[in-house]
């Protein structure tokens, strides 16, 4: 008969296991995109209540009081409402490189959109580093991301995050379709206002 002894530390590692799942159930739910490398779709990774608190952060700069202001930039120290969403982010999915820099992002882009309005397809320009992260908040919409020939959509939730690296960052281009409504697998989806946060961090030249 085979027997083994079990430890207290294994029996409480037992324990936590069951209560509270490994740190691999967390990412299981934020799965690298299949076709695109370096591309995670997290689906609610933040809060109902944060991404309120965050709209509301928004409203507060008054950045978008001018009707014809869709987008605003920030470099160096962000607001705490900024800082309080980017400590949320699930940066442990980025290659070490990005997520141990010190901070991780030190810049954000908000962009308003209107039903109808979009954002052409682009890459991030090159004087942000690897490593780029988006929060959708407020109406769904489907973004694009095209490679060549190669053409993926994802449907974008609030409170969901993308983050970006390598291809998925360099290679792939990702654009907004001007529409107001739009077909995403077999429904439709009617826009409404969409704020998005993208958080990045400037190449520093040496
Ligand atoms: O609104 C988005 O989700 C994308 C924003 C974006 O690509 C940009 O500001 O460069």
């Amino acid at each position: 008969m085979a027997a083994y002894a079990i430890t207290n530390n294994e029996r409480v590692e037992a324990v936590l296991l069951e209560v509270f799942g490994t740190s691999d159930d967390e990412e299981d739910d934020f799965k690298q995109h299949p076709r695109i490398n370096g591309l995670y779709h997290c689906q609610t990774a933040v809060s109902d209540k944060l991404q309120e608190a965050v709209i509301k952060g928004v409203a507060a700069e008054g950045w978008f009081t001018d009707a014809d202001m869709n987008q605003a930039m920030r470099f160096g120290t962000l607001p705490v409402w900024a800082t309080n969403l980017a400590n949320t982010l699930p940066v442990h999915l980025f290659t070490k490189q990005i997520r141990s820099r010190q901070p991780v992002f030190d810049q954000l882009t908000a962009n308003v959109y209107e039903p109808g309005e979009g954002i052409c397809a682009h890459v991030d320009l090159h004087k942000f580093e690897d490593g780029i992260a988006i929060v959708s908040l407020g109406s769904a919409a489907v973004m694009d991301f095209t490679f060549g020939s190669c053409h993926e959509r994802l449907l974008l939730r609030p409170g969901d995050v993308l983050l970006l690296e390598g291809d998925a960052r360099y290679k792939w281009q990702h654009g907004i379709a001007a529409v107001a409504i739009e077909e995403f697998g077999g429904e439709h989806n009617q826009r409404g206002q969409r704020t998005s946060i993208t958080f990045r961090k400037l190449v520093r030249e040496s």
